[in-house]
């Protein structure tokens, strides 16, 4: 009787427990810039679209592939481009939002290895809520003048 009760216990945890870490936070077409041998910080670029019905926010992210991550936004001021970091970035129901090539990007700060062409690297997007979601961002190579200048210091 006591083995039966706990079995049926163990179910209904198991049926609660993934119901409340879901996000509605879709993430697709995550990739990586592929970086020159030495490069201190390399950037990441998603398309992101809030699925719910509340308005969320991407609070941090967090790699094993790199020491710390940041959300940062590229601003252009007449010729000069520089970066800023943001404390997050909120999606109201139903909008979707691109990071992408000289605006919003994920700063990925101190690589732990050199990534090449073609590799996955594990992400996670931290929500305000508490929930995370994790993605694969595939490295891509391509020429990324805005936001991979030296100009931009993590110190
Ligand atoms: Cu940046």
């Amino acid at each position: 009787m006591i083995r039966r009760l706990s079995a049926i216990f163990v179910l209904l945890l198991a049926a609660i427990g993934p119901a409340q870490a879901a996000a509605p936070l879709e993430v697709r077409e995550a990739w990586i810039v592929e970086a020159p041998p030495g490069a201190s910080v390399q950037a990441a670029y998603m398309q992101l679209h809030n699925g719910g019905t509340a308005s969320l926010t991407v609070t941090a992210a967090t790699s094993p592939a790199f020491a710390s991550v940041e959300l940062h936004r590229t601003v252009h001021e007449g010729p000069m481009a520089r970066m800023e970091k943001l404390p997050g970035l909120p999606l109201a129901p139903g909008e979707s939002v691109s990071l992408a090539p000289g605006g919003l990007h994920l700063m990925l700060i101190a690589p732990r290895q050199r990534l090449s062409e073609g590799e996955t690297v594990p992400l996670e997007l931290h929500l305000d809520s508490g929930a995370a979601v994790s993605i694969e961002a595939v490295v891509r190579r391509t020429a990324m003048p805005a936001d991979a200048h030296h100009g931009h210091h993590h110190h």
